[in-house]
């Protein structure tokens, strides 16, 4: 099929080849030169600039009304906002395009070449210079200010009393955690990223349930590391050799350690010593040799390159790393004497959907584990870069219910979404999660029946209830 396409494709060329010279014969043939082009066929030319025109503001205004549109009217307070700045904005590029391109087309048909007619030359003209800088100056300056004046709305103070979600966003899904009822969330660490802590809550717990896990792959290191056949046998030959040099050549080196004393005028003492010290010694190079024979007929030998030890080395020193890391983390307060390591046991974690409630404002915090990210609600008119690192936030407050908004559409099928919008990897496109707008009712009962962080099925569960306050213990109880 492909080879038959291709076949056609050469067929044509050769034949526009072929055409093109038959249609030069055929001038030559006339007695005209090649290059003498006739009034009427730059008329025809001018003519097919202004078809052209048509043709493509008739296209550009097909996409405009099939594809211009959100699909929903804004449903946040700033959204409101955010459409009238788009339209805004697009009425200011709008205009000037069809100016440009009309005056562009049209000149190109109106002035096209006539033997008979001579351009004026027009070198400069201070007026035309100063309306062509001011006029642009003012209308960007207008834009700017009313840009900052939204943006500002969507990313200025949350009030006191907003609701907040922290959005956490990792390939290739979201997370969306509330703060609970003491209103904090719990610190996070990625430090303490496992999977039973996908976000890395920090709490006396989890640092344990962290430390017990990087214990466990550095011991597994160590032991490949400390196994490895091919360096145990030039350990073990090198303590043989020792061992013979220091029966052969005991006079050589009592002398080096002779001198090395003797600079302290310490000699006498360095030497009473020194029949003591090989003894010990000895019978160490001894043992080790004894330990290594042991671990070489041992099953947990490993055979590892070079590279490959280097490797796991690097890993070794990476794990201990992370384990100091978390050893490092340290408890502190949040204002209210509420300690940071208990503020997250009552977070309550959600995937798949998440619930806000209508007319109250919420302010999103995000997160993100591996790459950048960005959370797009297209329905709120909101998005954010989710930054590993740097936690991002905007504030928002949703206006219409998912119930109203799917009367509006008359689509009962209608969900919002929060979708990622930054190409992250394979996955991407599946990268989304279900937002649902509700009363504050209906909102109260769907957080009610969400599980708190650590009091989810588990058989730890008592030792957390003695961890937290009488007061939130006693919230605790009441939502089981
Ligand atoms: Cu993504």
């Amino acid at each position: 099929m492909k080879l038959l396409i291709l076949l056609v494709v050469v067929l044509g060329l050769v034949a526009a080849v072929q055409l093109s010279k038959v249609y030069q014969l055929s001038i030559s043939l006339r007695g005209k030169r090649e290059e003498d082009i006739s009034e009427a066929d730059n008329r025809l030319n001018g003519g097919a600039f202004l078809a052209f025109m048509a043709v493509f503001y008739a296209s550009f205004i097909y996409l405009l009304v099939y594809y211009g549109s959100y699909g929903t009217p804004p449903a946040t307070e700033h959204g409101v906002a955010v459409d009238q700045l788009m339209n805004f904005n697009m009425a200011i590029i709008f205009t000037v395009f069809f100016i440009v391109n009309t005056l562009l087309f049209w000149f190109a048909a109106k002035y096209y070449y006539r033997a008979d007619r001579k351009a004026r030359f027009f070198a400069h003209d201070n007026r035309l210079e100063l309306v062509w800088t001011v006029i642009p100056s003012i209308v960007l300056a207008v834009i700017i200010a009313f840009g900052l004046r939204t943006w500002n709305q969507m990313t200025g103070d949350a009030a006191d009393d907003a609701l907040r979600v922290e959005l956490y966003s990792k390939q290739f899904d979201w997370t969306a955690r509330y703060p609970g009822n003491d209103g904090e969330f719990g610190l996070a660490n990625y430090n303490l990223i496992t999977p039973m802590n996908a976000l890395g809550i920090v709490t006396a717990d989890g640092i344990a349930e962290a430390l017990e896990e990087i214990e466990g792959k550095i011991a597994k290191v160590e032991r490949e590391i400390f196994y490895e056949k091919g360096h145990l046998l030039a350990e073990r030959e090198a303590l043989v050799a020792q061992l013979a040099g220091d029966d052969h050549g005991h006079g050589g080196h009592g002398h080096d350690d002779h001198g090395d004393h003797g600079h302290d005028d310490h000699g006498d003492h360095g030497h009473d010593d020194h029949g003591h010290d090989d003894d010990a010694l000895k019978a160490v190079l001894e043992a080790r040799i004894h330990e290594i024979d042991e671990m070489l007929a041992s099953d947990k030998l490993t055979i590892l390159t070079d590279a490959a030890y280097e490797a796991k080395e690097d890993k070794l020193y990476r794990l201990q790393r992370h384990r100091q890391r978390i050893q490092e983390i340290r408890e502190f307060d949040f204002d209210g004497n509420l300690s940071a390591w208990e503020a997250g046991m009552d977070d309550r974690i959600v995937k798949g959907e998440f619930h806000l409630p209508v007319g109250q404002e919420v302010e999103f915090v995000f997160r993100s584990r591996d790459v950048i990210h960005s959370a797009y609600m297209p329905a709120f008119r909101a998005q954010m870069n989710t930054v590993p690192g740097v936690p991002t936030r905007f504030k928002m407050t949703p206006t219409i219910t998912t119930d109203s908004m799917r009367m509006v559409l008359n689509d009962p099928e209608f969900d919002y979404v929060l979708l990622c919008n930054k190409v992250c990897g394979a996955a991407h496109f599946n990268m989304q999660m279900k937002v649902i707008v509700e009363t504050e009712e209906q909102y109260a009962a769907w957080l009610a029946e969400q599980d708190e962080f650590l009091v989810k099925e588990g058989s730890d569960e008592p030792e957390m209830e003695q961890a937290v306050t009488t007061e939130e213990s006693t919230n605790v109880t009441a939502s089981l």
